[in-house]
């Protein structure tokens, strides 16, 4: 037995990835279902084309999608998504407005996941022949249970359609949750007599420490000692067999010792992982 390992790992970490497939186009409409609502009279036109989303803005052109709706021709373009209760995802998209002649609307922009209305853009009358209009959708949203949902985007204007229709861009389309950096990481140091343990509890430490955080770092804290020992001399004698371990020994005989207690269980909650290894 040894005289006592001390070694706490505490890794939390929160690992969300965006939820929308092909949200900038470049794999043409892959991923995407385009729904025309029931009250639909006429099919609206819409397609894929090469546009600057932004302007002036740093975006480059690429390809977005387009479409001329009007109150009988109405187009939705839907996606299922998979998220989680109480993660707060950000929703984002790039619009832009091109006008083919004055107009009296220029055209809605509306986002929903099932039936609840994250946000709404209208470009408005369209008051030049020439210039593009642009704009950005972004709006957080917290969903209330876990699972699929439709992510639907509504396009529509409050007129017919005709050649003076204009044409409505989105792109860069994308909702996420905000990757979070590992909550709380602490590696104290850990002491093993034997050999054997030594080893395990390290691999066991840096293993642990791969899986959470998807990189492999040695592990620096354990020290193979007796720790009932350390303020004996007899225990640096031979330190020149190992300086390494010596070092780890010296750096840990001098590191302040503190008791650690989870001020609150929401922060144990979120822990994927809780690795407490031997307590004295
Ligand atoms: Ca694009």
């Amino acid at each position: 037995m040894s005289a006592g390992l001390v070694a706490l790992a505490t890794v939390c970490s929160l690992n969300l990835h965006a939820q929308v497939v092909n949200g900038d186009f470049s794999a043409g409409t892959n991923g995407w279902n385009i729904v025309f609502p029931p009250s639909n009279i006429y099919p609206p036109a819409y397609g894929l084309a090469q546009l600057d989303m932004d302007g002036p803005g740093p975006l480059p052109v690429s390809q977005a999608f387009w479409v001329q709706v009007g109150d009988s021709d109405l187009l939705n373009l839907q996606q299922s998504v998979n998220l989680t209760t109480g993660v707060s995802y950000n929703f984002f998209a790039n619009l832009a407005m091109v006008p083919h002649a004055f107009n009296a609307d220029g055209g809605t922009i509306t986002v929903y996941i099932g039936p609840t209305m994250l946000s709404s853009y209208s470009f408005g009358y369209v008051t030049s022949l020439t210039q593009n209009e642009y704009a950005v959708l972004s709006t957080n949203y917290t969903p209330s249970v876990s699972g699929p949902q439709t992510l639907s985007i509504n396009f529509s204007r409050g007129f017919g359609t005709d050649a003076d229709t204009p044409s409505d861009y989105i792109d860069n389309i994308s909702l996420q949750a905000p990757v979070a950096p590992p909550l709380n990481i602490q590696l104290s140091g850990g002491n093993e007599v034997m050999l054997m343990p030594y080893y395990v509890a390290s691999m066991n430490i840096e293993h642990a420490y791969l899986e959470a955080i998807g990189k492999y770092e040695p592990f620096e804290g354990v020290c193979l000692v007796d720790t009932f020992q350390m303020a004996e001399k007899r225990q640096t004698e031979l330190s020149f067999f190992n300086e390494k371990n010596s070092a780890r020994v010296n750096r840990q005989k001098k590191a302040p010792i503190r008791v650690m207690r989870p001020r609150s269980h929401i922060r144990i909650r979120r822990c994927d992982k809780f690795i407490a290894v031997r307590l004295f």
